[in-house]
């Protein structure tokens, strides 16, 4: 409870749901605060779960209650470097975020996650996996739940994903081990490029004990030194190994499970598998104790996930692949036998996609490009014609589909144009397929 001490005036700025748990959180605490909510949106998803005796403001910033503050809480979805929370700053009023608040209060150890892509999948599948051995775990972050919403005294560990976002107001967070998956351009509409999206990337190893990092990425690394184990596609650490023609993930070239015997589709996913292992052997699991879970663990839904597969035309929806690297990802697990009709579009969040244009070329490809930056796609393939909708452009490839073919969302965008997050669109994407299939 130290860290409360002589902080009366709590702001929390903005609110959806992470506003909504430290709203929650603040009343539960059992110091006296007075707590206010801005939230610069006219009316922010969660204000109908707001206690109404909380002080409210929406619809613009009010500066006058940030400084009067004794602390801020904000959003992940509001930047640091916004001039209004840089003004809070400049008047030595300290800023957090939820997750800082957790780092308070949490009693159990906390593993976590980051990265450009893989972060849900990892997370995810840790939790499950150590679920498998009997812990009692609390999984959450940036894949939905929450962190402050987790806690609860018969935890034994914490598993969380934690976005660039969540980091930049992260100071104290104490970690078993931390993960750093990969590091692409993604969000350049909020940092002033790769090395600000980096460094608030790096923050997740200030006070970690040991670093999870890939052995292709040197990004991953942590810039202040702290013990690393690594992963990665050769027998190193952890990684794989060939045995007689048969491809395992493997500890130290020693084999654990071979890779035909997982549910999961795609190479970045041997990846995510063994940063889960890797992460689990720091809280004391060994990695074999959990292969039988592994082995049946099928994945997320709206990550390169088979939705309808009828007349041998399948339809597969990656509708979370909201950046360049998570569809070159999709692109590279995929086993074809016909034409793919590949999806793509939404927000491009200021990205170049040239990178795509020669993965493109050596597939059978028919490129549909729509929403708000379809246009940046148009010049990528041939084959690219724009639509307005996602809809419009599947009436337009149902009737060129034969035996054979794959229709995929991947669209390397965020959804948020035309969609209210990139689960509705993957609904949609799923809808529309059983729709036309059937
Ligand atoms: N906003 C305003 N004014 C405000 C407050 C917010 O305009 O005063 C805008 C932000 O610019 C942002 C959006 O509202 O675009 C975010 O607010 P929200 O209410 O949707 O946020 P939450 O519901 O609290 O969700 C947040 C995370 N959202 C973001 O970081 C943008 C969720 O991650 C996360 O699951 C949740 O907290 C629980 O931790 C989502 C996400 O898109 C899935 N994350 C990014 C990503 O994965 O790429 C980082
Ligand atoms: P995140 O939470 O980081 O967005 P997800 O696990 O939700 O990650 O996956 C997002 C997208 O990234 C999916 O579409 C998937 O195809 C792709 N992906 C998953 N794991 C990886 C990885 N290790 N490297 C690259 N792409 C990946």
């Amino acid at each position: 409870m130290d860290k409360w001490q002589g902080i009366e005036k709590v702001v929390v700025v903005g609110l959806g749901v992470t506003g909504l748990s430290v709203v929650n959180y603040l009343q539960r605490l059992p110091c006296d605060l007075s707590i206010r909510v801005i939230d610069t949106r006219q009316t922010p998803p969660g204000l109908e779960s707001l206690d109404p005796a909380i002080e409210f403001h929406s619809g613009s910033w009010q500066m006058d209650w940030l400084l009067e503050a004794d602390l801020v809480v904000t959003n992940p979805g509001i930047a640091l470097a916004t001039p209004q929370i840089q003004q809070v700053l400049a008047n030595h009023i300290p800023v957090v975020g939820d997750i800082e608040l957790f780092a308070w209060a949490a009693n159990a150890p906390v593993v976590a996650i980051t990265g450009s892509n893989g972060k849900s999948t990892v997370t995810d599948l840790t939790g499950v996996l150590a679920k498998s051995v009997g812990l009692n775990v609390g999984v959450g972050g940036n894949i939905g739940v929450p962190a402050l919403d987790l806690l609860a005294d018969d935890i034994d560990l914490y598993v969380l994903e934690l976005s660039s976002f969540q980091l930049e107001t992260t100071s104290s967070l104490s970690l078993v081990a931390a993960a750093y998956l990969n590091l692409s351009e993604d969000h350049m509409d909020r940092y002033t490029g790769m090395e600000d999206y980096a460094q608030a990337k790096q923050r997740i190893f200030k006070h970690a004990k040991t670093a999870i990092v890939n052995r292709d990425d040197i990004n991953t690394y942590p810039i202040n030194p702290i013990p690393t184990v690594t992963f990665g596609f050769d027998e190193q650490e952890f990684g794989v190994v060939w045995l007689e023609a048969q491809e395992f993930l493997a500890k130290q070239g020693q084999p654990l499970v071979a890779v035909e015997d997982l549910r999961l589709v795609g190479r970045h996913n041997l990846a995510n598998s063994l940063v889960a292992l890797a992460l689990l052997e720091q809280v004391g699991i060994e990695p074999a104790s959990v292969i039988a879970a592994l082995k049946t663990y099928t994945g997320l839904t709206h990550r390169c996930q088979l939705v309808v597969d009828n007349n041998q035309i399948k339809w597969i929806n990656d509708s979370k692949a909201t950046n360049l690297a998570s569809t070159l990802a999709a692109l590279s697990g995929l086993q074809l036998t016909g034409k793919l009709h590949l999806l793509v579009g939404g927000v491009g969040k200021g990205a170049d996609f040239s990178a795509l244009e020669p993965v493109l070329s050596q597939l059978n490809v028919a490129l549909y490009c729509f929403g708000q930056d379809g246009d940046d796609f148009i010049n990528l393939h041939p084959s690219a014609r724009r639509f307005n909708t996602m809809e419009q452009a599947i009436e337009a490839i149902v009737p060129e589909l034969q035996s054979g073919d794959s229709v995929m969302l991947s669209p390397a965008c965020a959804s948020l144009d035309q969609f209210k997050n990139f689960m509705a669109r993957g609904d949609e994407f799923a809808r529309l397929a059983h729709h036309y299939a059937n």
